[in-house]
């Protein structure tokens, strides 16, 4: 039965255009499986935890949409924070709908927001939602944390974005490949303009991230509706869709000679839709 609720839900997802989805059962909160690849020394309070939140969840469902490279490289710009607000819709939309579908299949779920922040400014005074989607993509087996602090997976580095469904059905849980892809090439703290990622290679793993300086970035961009910054997560060599763009040469994003045709049309998006 629960095999054949996994097919169905699998089914339901590439229904839907989810190309990424992971099971993670609530257990694996309170024990995180030995496979995973980082042990930390910190781990999330139990009050984040999905069976704190809603007492009934057996399994963690997560989705994610990738984010397209070609359009991050723009960033920041109209074009990225048209796509963000684009991808945030479905992935809320689409949550709900599988909540739905499960719940209609006598399983009672419930959907989560991709982020649940009222505006950037609470962020600044407390910079952290009551759960986590990285973490559970983590604990659902879709991939492992970088220098950069998000999650990277095997398909889109780290340009994916998750959101997360409750279920009191009891699915098993996805394998845990325990790879870690982080190359610590430390590409991305090395382009964070505000200096918000650690350059410190002997730095724990993964590194203190300067939460309040990327807020307070995003916080300017917005008001220039030009938000969210995005440029770690842009540089990281890690991610099959760097292949299938055609973008394996990380160098593009530092040097100009070679690659004009690139740097002309990333200028020419900037240029328009957003205030200077
Ligand atoms: C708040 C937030 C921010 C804040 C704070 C950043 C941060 N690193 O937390 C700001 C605005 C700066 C931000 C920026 C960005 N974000 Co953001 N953000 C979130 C949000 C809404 C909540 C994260 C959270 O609070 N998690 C809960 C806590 C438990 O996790 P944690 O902070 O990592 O806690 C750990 C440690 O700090 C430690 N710990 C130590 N002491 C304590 C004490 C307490 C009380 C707690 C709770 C924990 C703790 O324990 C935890 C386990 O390791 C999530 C969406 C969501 N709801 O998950 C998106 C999310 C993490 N963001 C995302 C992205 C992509 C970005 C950006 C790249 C912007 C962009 N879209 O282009 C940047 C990247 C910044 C970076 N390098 O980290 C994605 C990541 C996707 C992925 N592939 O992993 C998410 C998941 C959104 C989504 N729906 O996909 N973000
Ligand atoms: S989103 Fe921008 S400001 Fe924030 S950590 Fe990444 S590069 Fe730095
Ligand atoms: S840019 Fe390099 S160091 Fe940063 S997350 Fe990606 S692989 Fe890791």
């Amino acid at each position: 039965m629960e095999e054949f609720l996994k097919t169905k839900l699998r089914e339901k997802c590439q229904e839907l255009g989810l190309p990424l989805v992971g099971f993670a059962p609530v257990k694996r909160w309170e024990t995180p499986p030995e496979e995973l690849p980082h042990h930390f020394e910190e781990w999330i309070p139990e009050e984040f935890w999905p069976q704190s939140i809603y007492p009934e969840a057996q399994t963690v469902i997560v989705i994610g949409l990738p984010v397209q490279l070609p359009i991050l490289e723009t960033a920041p710009s109209i074009y990225y924070h048209e796509l963000y607000h684009t991808i945030n819709r479905l992935l809320d939309e689409k949550a709900y709908l599988l909540s739905n579908f499960l719940t209609s299949a006598g399983y009672p779920s419930i959907y989560l927001p991709r982020d649940g922040y009222g505006d950037i400014e609470v962020l600044l005074k407390k910079p952290l939602a009551f759960f986590s989607h990285k973490h559970a993509a983590y604990l659902a087996g879709l991939g492992s944390f970088g220098w950069n602090n998000v999650l990277l997976t095997p398909e889109y580095g780290p340009r994916i974005r998750f959101t997360s469904i409750f279920t009191t059905a009891p699915l098993e849980g996805d394998p845990i490949l325990g790879d870690d892809l982080c190359t610590r090439c430390l590409l991305c703290a090395r382009s964070c303009p505000v200096d918000a990622l650690s350059t410190k290679k002997e730095d724990q793993f993964p590194p203190p991230m300067g939460k309040i300086k990327c807020a307070t970035r995003s916080k300017k961009l917005r008001k220039k509706y030009l938000s969210p910054c995005g440029i770690c997560i842009k540089v990281c060599p890690v991610g099959k869709d760097r292949k299938i763009f055609n973008r394996t040469n990380t160098t593009i994003y530092t040097q100009k000679k070679g690659f004009e045709k690139y740097h002309r049309s990333w200028e020419h998006v900037k240029k328009y839709g957003s205030k200077k």
